[in-house]
């Protein structure tokens, strides 16, 4: 009898098991590498090819997600003069947000950072990718149904995308322009896509800076149960 559409089907899983050496020795090299790993604002506006971008969103998109629906929608944008509209429209949320929105709660722990309303890097990196989250999905019969937890899976593939583009040698920022509903409709996407994340990648600039910050150590950011 053919199986219904819907009922489960399961092969087996591929996976090699390493010696214990190796794992801690892996363990260790990739915590290494990840603590590179640096948001910067600064960026070169040399050219990066298509196919390293194909490859960060690939890699985004084996994320776990919810009901596996993968509700991500990754939009890449090299053109210049998309590039320059969204930085139009950011920078002009984000002064309204810098001059009045913003609580002395939220200025003062941004202070450290450094941020202000200028978003040069959306008009500098030579990709500026959108991540939107997807509200709903389109059923097989035509007829819309919910996505469940868009927005942690969103996160994840956000994650594994930033992860990616740095074991590449590129580097990425995490901006969120507040309110971002100008990207829907720069971008053309539909009603039930909502903007997660923008995230220009390209090379750092020459003498691009950081901020001169920790990071939380083990203690501070676990408990064990053994
Ligand atoms: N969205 C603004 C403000 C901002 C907010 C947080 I939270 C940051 O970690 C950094 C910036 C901006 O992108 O400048």
């Amino acid at each position: 009898m053919p199986k219904a559409e819907d009922e489960p089907s399961f092969i087996t899983l591929e996976f090699f098991e390493l010696d214990q050496d190796a794992m801690a020795r892996r363990a260790d090299e990739f915590f290494e590498k990840m603590k590179k790993r640096r948001t910067t604002r600064h960026f070169s506006n040399r050219g990066v090819p298509r196919k390293l971008i194909e490859r960060a969103i690939q890699t985004a998109g084996t994320a776990p997600s919810g009901a596996h629906l993968q509700p991500w929608t990754f939009v890449a944008v090299s053109n210049p003069d998309i590039k320059s509209s969204i930085r139009e429209a950011a920078e002009r949320e984000e002064m309204r947000t810098y001059s009045d929105r913003m609580p002395e709660s939220w200025a003062e722990v941004l202070r450290p950072l450094g941020t202000d309303h200028v978003k040069e890097h959306l008009t500098e990196a030579p990709w500026v990718v959108v991540l939107f989250r997807q509200t709903k999905r389109m059923r097989d019969g035509g007829e819309w149904g919910p996505t469940y937890y868009s927005q942690e899976s969103c996160g994840i593939a956000a994650g594994l995308f930033i992860t990616a583009i740095h074991n590449m040698g590129l580097t990425t920022l995490t901006h969120t322009p507040s309110p971002m509903g100008f990207l829907r409709e720069i971008l053309n996407r539909p009603d039930h896509e909502h903007p997660v994340l923008v995230m220009p990648v390209g090379f750092p600039a020459e003498g691009a800076m950081v901020p001169d910050i920790s990071r939380k150590n083990l203690e501070e950011i676990s408990e064990f149960f053994e």
